[in-house]
């Protein structure tokens, strides 16, 4: 596999449509490593099935769902070290269950609690960005503070194709290139951005080719294949951390759902398009894949399932036990010391609240 890749390279794919293998390409996995990866798959998968309809219950507020991006999302944080930065944006449910972050507090953020972004302690996860390719620069800041410190880990940052047209893209990774930051940037290529489909973002052949223009490698790979997102990761991982520069990384996949929960994707899409990615499904994939090495069968598979069906159910119930959320709240977690500005919209927010309770 060669990362130097920029225009018109094939698009790597270890694992095809079939769930059948290029011989010699698998990434070193051990058996356990594997159905690990199925287990966290089915878990993003239950858990995201379950947000929808928290949110259609009026138990969530509006949520984004991860269906059809498992295998970005899990490939990308899986090989990443305790050592490493994670830069997350809102569609990323499936790198979060992989760095081990709790379900529960996933969904007391999506609750409309911003308590449930803190990280636990030992987790260099940052809080998943809203606004979209803010999360770039500050991805590009964690590997220079950690370059200028002589610390050994790498900063992985996730976008969609939309945000490749923003200026927080261009800064971030131009930064990258010149100061040789070691930094991984996996753009999950879904086709669109809202109700803009790719076509309309870029005139680029790919988003991987971008790279060229910033002068570090760009690999174009299949974001339905967890192998092969895997595999990219793994070297891009590699090259950063022994002083190799940053890499990008464009995982070509599909949005099968809606934009979040406030749209109506049969707007602007047909149902065609989006039955055409229905065989690409990253979990059959990886399903057909683990009994064909003798790794699962169908008991094994409906253990799996399970499992992730009383975890989403202990997930809820432990999120919706908690208090909800206060003004305090709203303020509480982006600043460690609060700057006056902010402390003064609290105090005029609370004050507002009061005169309202008092109408
Ligand atoms: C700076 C900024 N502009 C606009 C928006 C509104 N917005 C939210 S998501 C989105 C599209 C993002 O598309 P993409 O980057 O492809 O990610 P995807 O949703 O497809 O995963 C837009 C325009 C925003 N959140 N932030
Ligand atoms: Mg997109």
């Amino acid at each position: 596999m060669g990362l130097e890749l920029t225009t018109k390279a094939p698009m790597l794919q270890i694992l095809d449509e079939e769930g059948q293998v290029r011989p010699g390409a698998e990434p070193a996995l051990a058996p356990a490593e594997l159905r690990r990866i199925y287990e966290i798959m089915v878990l993003a998968r239950t858990a995201d099935a379950k947000a929808l309809k928290l949110q259609r219950q009026g138990r969530m507020g509006t949520y984004a769902s991860s269906l059809g991006h498992e295998a970005c999302q899990i490939g990308t944080a899986f090989p990443l070290r305790p050592e490493d930065y994670f830069f997350p944006y809102f569609r990323d449910l499936g790198a979060y269950l992989t760095l081990g972050y709790p379900l529960a507090d996933y969904y007391h953020y999506w609750m409309g609690n911003e308590a449930g972004l803190r990280t636990p302690d030992g987790l260099n996860l940052f809080a998943l960005a809203i606004p979209v390719a803010s999360q770039i620069p500050h991805a590009v800041g964690a590997a220079l503070a950690a370059k200028l410190r002589k610390k050994t880990g790498a900063a992985v940052c996730t976008f969609g194709d939309g945000a490749t047209s923003e200026g927080d893209f261009h800064e971030g990774l131009n930064f990258a290139g010149v100061f040789r930051t070691a930094n991984v940037f996996v753009c999950y290529n879904n086709q669109w951005a809202i109700s803009t489909p790719r076509s309309r973002q870029t005139a680029s052949e790919t988003i991987a080719q971008k790279a060229g223009a910033y002068g570090f490698p760009g690999v174009q790979v299949d974001g339905n294949d967890v192998l092969a997102v895997i595999a990219s990761v793994r070297e891009a991982l590699d090259r950063a951390r022994a002083g190799g520069g940053p890499t990008l990384i464009e995982a070509v996949t599909y949005r099968m759902g809606h934009h979040t929960t406030s749209d109506d994707a049969t707007r602007y899409r047909t149902e065609e398009e989006v039955k055409a990615w229905e065989p690409r499904d990253p979990l059959r994939r990886l399903r057909i894949y683990l009994r064909s090495r003798g790794l699962s069968d169908e008991a094994s598979e409906k253990g799996v399932l399970d499992a992730a069906t009383n975890a989403v159910e202990k997930a809820v119930a432990e999120a919706e036990s908690r208090p909800p959320a206060t003004v305090d709240d709203l303020f509480a977690y982006t600043y460690k010391n609060m700057p006056p500005a902010l402390a003064e919209q609290r105090t005029g927010l609370k004050e507002a609240l009061k005169a309202e309770a008092g109408r």
